[in-house]
């Protein structure tokens, strides 16, 4: 497909329809016979939301269907919403009918994330806001990837659901066993990270990996545990001042070395990477186990996309997740990597900011 506007995320029903969303429209499917239809956002979707508003990095992200979509035809968007009281991020759960003519039964799950309100000495508003949703096909629970709006103390605020991972049953209730720490709201699975807009379930053991935009060094991909803290504390510590109380971009300690994606100093307990960038940030963005046999030597690897870097990075891991080894894919444009989805047959899905999704079919030779 090309001519989208700025699409974000994608997700496949088993009937070939594709539906996806696009950061300042909402939500459309594009059925198997190839007609294009909006369903959900701005003016002339089949159901319009009126709180919808796109701002920065905000706007319609993540997409997920329904493990049942079959036969319940659920829907689920992360969108910006205004309520009126205040600007947050929502987890919306909507139903679509068997012809995608219609939506109905807009129920939103969660309703607080945090949503960077006003620019700060940072960047503007609606930074930072994270919006990866996907089931996992192994606890069937709805995990929620956030963003810490360029605030401080947020990664660490248990309160709070920013700069967090969220592990939801399908009305928006805390899932079992996210062990989060005692005091903490209990949809609260992993805390302390920075932006995440990619997370993947590794083919096999089903453990959830993130992929985590870093600040201008490490990027990182991290295997994920209940109850962890990704170890990103962009909160100024005793005796350091940062603008606007942020100490993302420079140094949160008194020593002035930069304020690290992982602080196994301060965090000995950390969720430790399975890579990172090298001391330099590309924007990673989605990411997605490879899984068919048309991968060939790829299958069971991490595709992981990248923003500013413009490429598709694929991760091989040994049985803890550790990477052993990378590769780039060769040979595609050089965009946007926004979305990475995976069909039912194995095909891989590129949603990429220049409103393109491609079609990635195999290994090749
Ligand atoms: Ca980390």
């Amino acid at each position: 497909m090309s001519g989208l506007s700025e699409p974000w995320d994608l997700a496949f029903a088993s009937d070939g329809a594709l539906l996806f969303t696009e950061k300042c429209r909402g939500l459309s499917v594009r059925t198997p016979d190839g007609a294009v239809r909006r369903l959900f956002g701005t003016a002339g979707s089949a159901l319009e939301a009126n709180d919808f508003f796109c701002q920065g990095q905000s706007g319609m992200l993540g997409l997920a269907l329904d493990p049942s979509f079959e036969e319940n035809r659920r829907v689920y968007v992360y969108m910006a919403s205004n309520t009126g009281k205040a600007k947050t991020n929502h987890v919306v759960r909507l139903t679509v009918n068997n012809v995608y003519t219609a939506v109905a039964d807009r129920k939103d799950i969660v309703t607080d994330i945090p949503f960077k309100e006003s620019f700060n000495w940072w960047g503007r508003a609606g930074a930072h806001s994270g919006g990866r949703i996907r089931f996992s096909p192994f606890d069937g629970y709805l995990y929620v990837t956030t963003g810490d709006n360029h605030n401080g103390p947020l990664p660490h605020d248990l309160s709070r659901l920013g700069g967090k991972i969220l592990r939801l049953d399908r009305d928006g209730n805390a899932a079992v066993g996210n062990n989060t720490p005692a005091g903490g709201d209990p949809r609260i699975f992993t805390y302390g990270h920075r932006n995440i807009q990619g997370i993947a379930f590794r083919p096999g053991t089903g453990q959830p990996f993130a992929c985590e935009h870093g600040p201008g060094h490490d990027d990182e991909v991290t295997p994920l545990a209940a109850g962890g803290n990704g170890g990103w504390d962009p909160a100024p510590t005793k005796g350091v001042t940062c603008a606007s109380d942020y100490c993302g971009y420079t140094s949160n300690k008194p020593d002035g070395t930069p304020t690290p994606m992982t602080d196994l100093a301060r965090f000995p307990d950390a969720l430790k990477p399975s890579w990172n960038n090298r001391g330099s940030s590309e924007g990673m963005g989605p990411c997605v186990f490879l899984k068919g046999s048309q991968w060939k030597a790829w299958e069971g690897r991490l595709a992981v996309g990248f923003l500013r870097g413009a490429r598709i990075e694929l991760l091989q891991m040994d049985a803890d997740g550790m990477t052993i080894g990378t590769a780039t894919i060769a040979d595609l444009p050089s965009e946007r990597m926004r979305s990475l989805v995976l069909r039912p047959d194995g095909a891989m899905y590129v949603a990429v900011d220049a409103g393109e999704i491609w079609r990635l079919e195999s290994a090749g030779q």
